[in-house]
């Protein structure tokens, strides 16, 4: 590999500098408390509660330490700028900071500590990068509240307007818009926003792979497609106890069948695709009545587009059957929609070659997950460094990275970053 490097970095050898472990560490426990599930390692801050203000603030206030410029953007975004040697689009990391409702404490607040950890050593060592460096959480990545998931960094993409995002309602019935400015985070920074020089994103694998192949390293070239319904089926509520079986319209038969159908079909296509029934509200829900509604969601996901939509298509097919069938009707409606996203090949490369250096074992592997660098990858150069997920656990108070790993993902972040921010023109690879 070959780099040219615009302006020599003011100390002789970066390539020595390693993060603080124990100061990782304190801050992933630090953040942890916050929206901390009892008995458990894990957090629970969904978007824009009370929760995740509260850890917005606990990040603002330690950007604001390290004298970052921090910015908030309209749909509560926050990006903290570290100035360079020139001006000009910086070189940026970081994930988010909300979580699911049974949340781990890295599942991205990994890659937005660490940032601020690759900052924090980069300032003790009195370098300027040639490049600025920026740190950014994105708001309301999960989308489990309010969907799409990747909404911040959708609007920060361009992907949807701000004004549209805002009127986004959630499951509880809040509206983004209100929630938003109840937490004081409607900012007045430009949507969507000026593309970064390039874009990395520290992630926890989420999944098994790394754990099972004993890899500290994912250098991850792509994310996979995404497909999120919300399927309501309307029946008759009736009596338990007196109806016929062949007089329902039991709604709630359907959601089931179309539950058990959604495993079938993933089995059948074989992986990567998954499919997952992950929210299920029967009306009126209670023991002795045949639901009048049934609403569930619907999750699909493939790393090729073809076979995604193969996928849905198969999969509406059969539950426009099942409800005809059952004498109910069925309305849809997409809460995501995005297609398989393959990283810049350079920067991969660049994780690769910079977890190699360091002595990690790495391998090359897409994401199961969705993440805000998919997003990030519509107008700059962006890839993402995974980590080992104990037992692939996630999405589960118990998620688990050892503190070597951890050590190890935000040493090839503080390194990838430094080489991104040092170059004055594309790097030969
Ligand atoms: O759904 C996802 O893959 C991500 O956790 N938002
Ligand atoms: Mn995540
Ligand atoms: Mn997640």
């Amino acid at each position: 590999m070959h780099y040219r490097y615009g302006v020599d970095l003011s100390v002789p050898n970066t390539t020595d500098l390693r993060i603080d472990r124990a100061r990782l560490l304190r801050r992933l426990a630090d953040l942890a408390t916050i929206g901390a599930i009892d008995g458990t390692e894990g957090c629970a801050r969904l978007a824009l509660t009370d929760e995740d203000k509260a850890g917005r603030d606990l990040v603002v206030a330690a950007m604001h330490d390290l004298g970052l410029a921090v910015t908030v953007d309209g749909i509560g975004n926050v990006v903290g700028v570290l100035p360079g040697q020139t001006d000009g689009p910086p070189v940026m990391c970081g994930s988010h900071i909300d979580t699911v409702r049974t949340g781990g404490r890295y599942d991205g607040n990994l890659g937005v500590l660490a940032g601020l950890e690759i900052i924090e050593v980069i300032k003790a060592a009195g370098i300027t990068p040639y490049r600025p460096l920026a740190v950014a959480f994105f708001t309301d990545e999960e989308g489990s509240r309010f969907a799409p998931d990747m909404l911040g960094s959708l609007v920060y993409v361009g992907g949807m307007t701000v004004e549209e995002a805002l009127t986004i309602e959630a499951i509880d019935g809040a509206v983004l818009g209100d929630e938003l400015t109840r937490i004081g985070y409607d900012g007045a920074a430009p949507l969507p926003a000026a593309a970064p020089y390039a874009f990395v994103e520290l992630h926890i694998e989420q999944g098994p792979v790394l754990e099972v192949e004993a890899t500290t390293i994912g250098a991850v070239t792509g994310v996979q497609g995404i497909s999120w319904q919300e399927v309501t089926v309307t029946g008759q509520s009736n009596h338990a106890g007196t109806t016929p079986m062949h007089l329902r319209r039991d709604p709630g038969f359907v959601a089931a069948a179309a539950a058990a159908f959604a495993r079938e079909l993933a089995l059948d296509l074989g992986p990567p695709q998954v499919a997952t029934v992950g929210r299920v509200e029967f009306q009126p829900n209670l023991v002795n009545v045949v639901p009048a509604r049934a609403t569930f969601t619907v999750d699909l996901r493939n790393t090729d587009e073809s076979t995604l939509q193969k996928a849905e298509q198969r999969f509406a097919e059969y539950l426009r059957a099942t409800a005809e069938a059952e004498g109910c009707t069925v309305e849809t409606r997409e809460l995501a929609r995005f297609e398989p996203v393959t990283f810049d090949s350079r920067v991969v490369d660049l994780v690769e070659h910079t977890a190699t250096t360091l002595g990690h074992s790495v391998r090359r592997m897409p994401s199961g997950a969705g993440h805000d660098a998919q997003m990030l990858a519509r107008i700059c150069p962006t890839a993402m460094v995974f980590t080992p997920s104990q037992d692939g656990l996630s999405h589960n108070p118990g998620e688990y990275t050892t503190p070597d790993d951890l050590e190890a993902g935000a040493n090839v972040l503080l390194q990838v970053v430094l080489q991104l921010a040092s170059e004055e023109h594309t790097f030969d690879v």
